[in-house]
Parts: structure tokens; sequence; C-alpha cells
């Protein structure tokens, strides 16, 4: 097994709780170093060798990338699939809808049918990862073992493309992306999303 790129350097009662807490929750894999506190503060091992300039915890290292505060630790660690979730599925998928509503009248159907197909490789590209991404040997989450902020981020997205079908004309959309229909589902069924949908009334 390979070695984990990700270290925390973990001072007792601390907020490093918070990124230990974040990286069980992701099953990301990472080695602790822990330091109890002397008179209180940090002590003196911690401040040389944790690559912090203020010497605070949490400090993770990730590679040769060295990070405290810990929201930006946060940040940091969720950012993938977050950015993700606007970046690639919403900017892809967005595009053909506004594409579409912005189409002269005078450009015929088959023209719109041409440019809405060309723009449709990139959406389902997108869904081919995150299908992969779900697959048959992971947990049923996008990050970890239980629903994430991820989860919430990337879940409107793929509802979005599939209730308005961005991109995914004439795609049978449960064969080819089952694992993708399953979470949706399964995001959907999770007690705290029919909350947030019952307190606001929420549809698509
Ligand atoms: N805003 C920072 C605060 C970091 C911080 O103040 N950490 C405290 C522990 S909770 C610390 O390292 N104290 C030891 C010291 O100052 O020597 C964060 O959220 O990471």
């Amino acid at each position: 097994m390979s070695k984990p790129s990700i270290t925390l350097f973990f001072l007792q009662a601390s907020r490093s709780i918070r990124t230990a807490w974040l990286l069980e929750a992701l099953s990301l894999p990472y080695d602790v170093k822990f330091y109890n506190r002397l008179n209180g503060k940090a002590p003196p091992e911690f401040k040389q060798t944790c690559g912090n300039p203020l010497g605070k915890s949490p400090t993770m290292k990730d590679g040769d990338l060295t990070l405290w505060e810990s929201g930006a630790i946060a940040e940091y660690i969720l950012q993938m699939w977050t950015h993700a979730a606007e970046g690639t599925f919403l900017l892809h998928s967005l595009a053909i809808a506004y594409a579409v509503g912005n189409t002269p009248s005078s450009v015929s159907d088959e023209a719109k049918g041409e440019m809405v197909k060309g723009m449709s490789v990139a959406v389902q590209n997108d869904l081919d990862w995150l299908e992969k991404e779900l697959g048959d040997e992971g947990t049923g989450w996008l990050a970890g073992k239980d629903l994430t902020a991820a989860d919430v981020m990337v879940h409107f997205s793929a509802q979005f493309i599939f209730a308005r079908d961005l991109g995914t004309k004439g795609v049978d959309k449960g064969s080819r992306w089952k694992n993708i229909t399953g979470w949706l589902q399964r995001c959907e069924g999770s007690e705290s999303y029919k909350r947030a949908v019952q307190k606001t009334g929420y549809t698509l």
C-alpha cells in the first residue's frame, strides 16, 4: 500500500479534530503527527516541523503543499466536487439551455439539433465520469461513507440535467447512468433532503 500523501499535524484539544473528522468522513487516507500541548501552547517541535509560519493547528500537508486555517483546509479537501458541480456539470448543460433559448427563429430546427448534439458531447462525458466515480464498488456516496457537501453540490446539477434533458436527449439514462440514477434516489430519500424540500416547498 502506498503512503498517504496527506499528513495532519494534530495538536491535542484543538480545532485539528475538524480536519481529522472530515478526512475520516470522506475515508481519505492520512498520517497523523500528534502533539500534546506544552503549557497550553503547541510545543516547539510542532512549530518547527509543521511548516506553518504561524505555528498553529491544524496544519495539513498534501505532498509539497502546506495548508493551515481549518476552514481553508476543509475547502481544499472538498473543492474538487463542489467546484465540478458548477464549473463542469452546470457549465456544459446550461450552455445548451442558453443556446437553445437564444437561437434566432431564422435558424432551422435541423441546425439547432446539430448544435445541441455537438454540445451534448461534453455533458455526456461529464456524466460518464460521475457514473464511474459512483461505480459499483463505491460507497453509494461521492466522497466517503455518507452523504457530504460533495453530494449536496453535485446532486442539484445532475438532477437539473436529467429533469431538463440537457445534453441527454435520446439516451436511456437509467441504463447508461444507472449509478447516477440510484444515487439521485438515495440523495432524495435522505431525511435532510426531504426536510429541506418540505420546509421550502422546492420543486424542479
Ligand atoms: N483560525 C485558525 C485557528 C488556529 C488556532 O488558533 N489553533 C490553535 C488550536 S485550536 C493553536 O494552534 N494553538 C496553539 C498555539 O497557539 O500555540 C483555524 O481555524 O485553523
